[in-house]
């Protein structure tokens, strides 16, 4: 299934004098505070999100999982969803494996089909969170961090094997997300399993090709309930200054604790030149990977509020983060999940650039709390959902990513192709 540029323009046809419309009237609405609309829509443009391989069939939760139907069978139609998404969006560039729920067997055709579909390779992700068919040791009582050497060498081992995997497809990053912890006070020496840990990660930097990064995940809690070695973003960054610059610190919205104020979080790494990326989702509870911003788009806005701000104070452009999704669920449809959450991520994005920094900032400094609220709400109450579709239009996407999806009849598309049966993504 591919769909063919001739179907988005033809759609988008039936569609643009209303969306012109939508846009021409919020340009001159935007020009009145003196935004540029056009620019706006340029950055967009250049956003890029990562699709990862994983979320592209039904997830599950640990109490089942629900199929759908026409999902990808292989690593090569995973790449093609991804494909598909691009082609509608033209906002998702790249993928992100795990492996090895993802085992690339010969590289050179499984770059051919992503280049013909103009995606690139984003972060590999490791896995010892998993016992794996074969393998000799288990990661039962921890993997890295494990009181015993063997075991650490065993997974030092895959993540080395996971780099050589990203480097034959052109990935440039490796996302180390260790579940190690401790389910009960006494199971656990803090201190030992924290150094233990900063060895074996000391090992994987040592093996990383000189431009690649390491990117270190962290995660208040789950699987592990009473303590997790990598719990929090303090935690994330002192092990990637023991590192050293190659190592920096990636934010999943779901791995805080209730309430953290992330925002601030973000502020804080950016300050350091620490912050990897993201891996974008949505939560009400912990780690629910839901759509982003399906519950807290008003979170997400503050976040991009930040993330507008350090890259510009580093002078750093966008393309030189990891933006990524990481999200799948039980009961959507997963290419149109995923289609939401790219447009959640663009709309944040788009609202936080009207912010009005110079004005916010003189807020700031007379202490005009209620003008310095009115200036970030104005700017997220602002529907600039014409700017995201101008965006997409101009890069030769979709005006209605989903409602073309629709009318294509992808998924049944893909059921015909592919049939009922699916793989499991291991989740
Ligand atoms: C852990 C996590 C991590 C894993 C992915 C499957 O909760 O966020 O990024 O690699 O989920
Ligand atoms: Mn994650
Ligand atoms: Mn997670």
């Amino acid at each position: 299934m591919k769909i063919e540029q001739y179907q988005i323009d033809q759609h988008n046809d039936s569609l643009f004098s209303r969306h012109n419309n939508q846009f021409i009237f919020l340009q001159e609405q935007l020009g009145e505070q003196g935004i540029h609309a056009k620019d706006i829509v340029k950055s967009l443009e250049a956003f890029q999100v990562a699709i990862p391989s994983w979320a592209l069939g039904t997830g599950g939760t640990r109490f089942g999982r629900f199929s759908g139907v026409g999902e990808p069978r292989s690593l090569e139609e995973k790449i093609e969803d991804v494909g598909l998404l691009h082609a509608l969006n033209r906002s998702s560039g790249s993928i992100s494996l795990h492996i090895p729920w993802d085992i690339p067997g010969q590289a050179q055709p499984i770059i051919d089909l992503a280049t013909s579909l103009d995606l690139k390779f984003d972060a590999v992700n490791s896995n010892t969170f998993q016992d794996q068919k074969d393998q000799e040791l288990s990661y039962k009582f921890g993997s890295l961090s494990h009181v015993d050497a063997k075991v650490r060498k065993q997974a030092v081992e895959h993540n080395i094997e996971v780099i050589k995997h990203g480097e034959n497809l052109g990935s440039k990053a490796l996302s180390i997300w260790l579940s190690d912890g401790s389910c009960f006070p006494g199971q656990s020496n803090f201190v030992k399993a924290f150094q233990n840990t900063l060895e074996s990660l000391q090992e994987i930097y040592a093996a990383l090709p000189d431009d690649w990064k390491v990117y270190v995940e962290y995660k208040a809690y789950e699987p592990n309930f009473y303590s997790t070695v990598i719990q929090d973003w303090g935690s994330s960054l002192l092990f990637c200054q023991k590192l050293g610059p190659k190592a920096d610190v990636l934010v999943d919205l779901g791995h805080h604790l209730p309430n953290a104020n992330i925002e601030q979080i973000v502020a804080t790494l950016m300050m350091e030149g620490r912050l990897a990326g993201f891996h974008f989702n949505d939560s009400k509870y912990g780690d629910d990977d839901l759509t982003v911003g399906a519950i807290r788009p008003y979170q997400l806005f503050l976040i991009f509020v930040e993330l507008v701000e350090g890259m510009k104070r580093a002078n750093r452009a966008a393309d030189t983060y990891a933006w990524m999704i990481d999200a799948s669920h039980n009961v959507k449809d997963p290419l149109e999940d995923l289609l939401q959450s790219v447009e959640a991520i663009l709309i944040a994005q788009a609202q936080a650039l009207l912010v009005d920094r110079k004005k916010l900032e003189q807020a700031r400094n007379e202490n005009d709390v209620v003008l310095a609220q009115q200036i970030l709400q104005n700017a997220f109450r602002t529907d600039v959902r014409p700017l995201v579709r101008e965006a997409i239009r101009l890069s030769g996407g979709s005006l209605d990513p989903i409602g073309l999806y629709r009318h294509l009849g992808v998924r049944n598309e893909l059921l015909n192709e592919r049939g009922k049966l699916t793989v499991a993504t291991g989740l």
